[in-house]
């Protein structure tokens, strides 16, 4: 079966390796029976889309330093290697920062953590794109060189970036995010780019898979600017495959990031039920937590179907756990 999951940061990435590890036990499970040619031989099979692909946000790619960085490829390159830091969800672990602390000592602006073998993957893409590689290209090399089976896709490779509009103006999104620690309310959002912005190649196809999952990442800041690249949000509403959204909000709060607090400035319900109006000409099934089992009724009144399980993922165990049970709603 095929899956394509639509993801942002942290949360897209631990549902991503959630299913590869699915995704590869049942490989592991089913034999596969490999027909023979008439003359007995084996027969030459075109190569298999890879069973997973992640489409993957890139409104939040900056340039520091002189490096372009796709801070939300990363993190789901960096945990399908195995590489990630579990802990913070985002960069490399085992890290060092000697460079960052060089650049601090020759006067530059280190309000963005960067780790010494982080670099390396920002140097490698700056000059792959300098060299007039494309970033899906791009993104291919690095998870090809970090053992990564499955496909990362950016959504596009074109410009694209996120700003927030706060009552302190329009924020790039990194300055909002990190910079002032996604503290400032938010009013409205602006995706840089997004009319002009095609898909990258195999984005379109991707959506065609038996299964679509549409990650729990942040509704407004990971899968809006998803949605937002020209042909997107209607491939996915006329998908032909089973479509599924995990809700990112449990008992009213999110597992991580400010999605509770843009919900509520954006006049929309703080609970699974107030993403699940947002997702609900998008997709077929949503899933939400036990916490929230009281919300089946009304999310079912939608015209969804209603899956309610323990969302919240914690390690590798829960995560493949909640990538089985989707693979079971297709
Ligand atoms: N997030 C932070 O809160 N502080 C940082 O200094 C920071 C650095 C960073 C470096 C590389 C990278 O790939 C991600 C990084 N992040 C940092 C996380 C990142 O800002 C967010 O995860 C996404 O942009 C939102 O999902």
């Amino acid at each position: 079966m095929n899956v394509t999951l639509l993801a942002g940061g942290v949360g897209g990435a631990r549902l991503a390796h959630g299913l590869d590890l699915a995704l590869r036990a049942a490989l592991t499970e089913t034999p596969t029976t490999t027909p023979s040619a008439p003359d007995g031989g084996p027969v030459p099979r075109p190569a298999p889309a890879p069973p997973l692909t992640v489409v993957v946000n890139v409104g939040d790619d900056t340039e520091l330093h002189g490096l372009s960085i796709s801070p939300d490829i990363d993190t789901v390159v960096y945990t399908l290697a195995g590489l990630n830091d579990e802990d913070r969800g985002w960069g490399l672990r085992g890290e060092s920062y000697a460079t960052l602390s060089a650049l601090k000592d020759l006067g530059e602006d280190t309000w963005f953590t960067l780790g010494d073998r982080d670099l390396a993957t920002h140097i490698v893409r700056t000059a792959r794109l300098h060299h007039g590689e494309k970033l899906s290209a791009v993104t291919a090399h690095l998870a090809r060189a970090m053992g990564v089976r499955p496909r990362v896709l950016p959504v596009t490779d074109d410009r694209l970036a996120t700003f927030v509009d706060t009552p302190s103006g329009r924020l790039g999104f990194q300055e909002y995010f990190v910079g002032r620690q996604h503290a400032d309310a938010v009013l409205g959002l602006h995706f840089a780019g997004a009319d002009a912005a095609r898909p990258a190649p195999g984005v379109l196809d991707a959506l065609a898979a038996e299964l679509v999952v549409l990650a729990p990442s942040n509704p407004f800041l990971s899968i809006e600017p998803l949605l937002a690249v020209r042909g997107v949000r209607e491939a996915l509403a006329m998908a032909p495959g089973r479509r599924v959204a995990v809700s990112p909000i449990v008992g009213g709060q999110a597992i991580k990031g400010p999605a509770a607090q843009i919900l509520e400035s954006l006049g929309h319900e703080v609970s699974a039920l107030g993403v699940a109006r947002i997702y609900a000409d998008l997709v077929d099934v949503m899933v939400i937590d036990e916490r929230d089992a009281r919300l089946a009724g009304p999310v079912a009144d939608l015209g969804l179907t209603v899956h309610v399980t323990d969302t919240v993922m914690g390690g590798p165990p829960g995560r493949e756990r909640l990538a089985r049970e989707l693979l079971a709603l297709a």
